[in-house]
């Protein structure tokens, strides 16, 4: 009796759950008609303009030997510049009401893997630091040359005033060059 050995190969394609498939129909999922939400996005196109809120405008340079996230422009870290573009505002400027939480995504483009960069949140009175917090990237960076997505969250711990001004950008502290696009800096009240 001869037996037959069938090998079936299975091609199976494992795609990562990226989580952007959100259902845009529903209003309920648009964080911007959330009254507790304030979601402000910035993809440095018109950097130059000097967009209120925004600073940090000399980092802002035309991609060099890639493509940028969106459109031409990124912001550049590197030795000169160990701080990117960021979001600058007096709390008090972006709603009555006080935060309580703040999330920055975007896009990162690193030269090496696991850089020393960081994400930084800085809330302070008139220069007196009230709330300092760092995300680190090191872990997030797994590779260089290609355009990988972060989300740093930062709990607001200490009593704030609207008085005071919140900052949100990238340190650089490891002076390696990088690019950043795309900032979507999101409020909760
Ligand atoms: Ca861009």
């Amino acid at each position: 009796m001869k037996r037959f050995l069938a090998l079936f190969i299975v091609g199976v394609t494992l795609y990562g759950c990226s989580g952007s498939d959100q259902k845009a129909d529903n209003p309920n999922a648009d964080p911007a008609k959330d009254p507790n939400k304030l979601v402000i996005s910035n993809d440095l196109e018109n950097a130059a303009a000097i967009i209120p809120s925004w600073s940090n405008e000399k980092t802002v340079v035309k991609m060099d030997g890639a493509p940028a996230h969106s459109g031409q422009f990124v912001s550049l870290i590197d030795d000169q510049f160990q701080y990117s573009y960021g979001f600058h505002e007096t709390i008090g400027n972006l709603n009555k009401k006080l935060p309580k939480k703040v999330t920055v995504k975007g896009w990162i483009y690193s030269s090496i893997a696991a850089p020393d960069i960081s994400i930084v949140m800085d809330i302070n009175d008139n220069g007196k630091q009230v709330e300092w917090k760092a995300y680190s990237l090191t872990p997030v960076i797994n590779e260089a040359n290609k355009w990988i997505e972060y989300k740093a969250n930062f709990d607001i711990t200490k009593p704030i005033q609207a008085s005071y001004l919140i900052k949100c950008f990238a340190w650089n502290p490891g002076k390696k060059l990088a690019y950043l696009d795309d900032f979507e800096i999101t409020i909760d009240y």
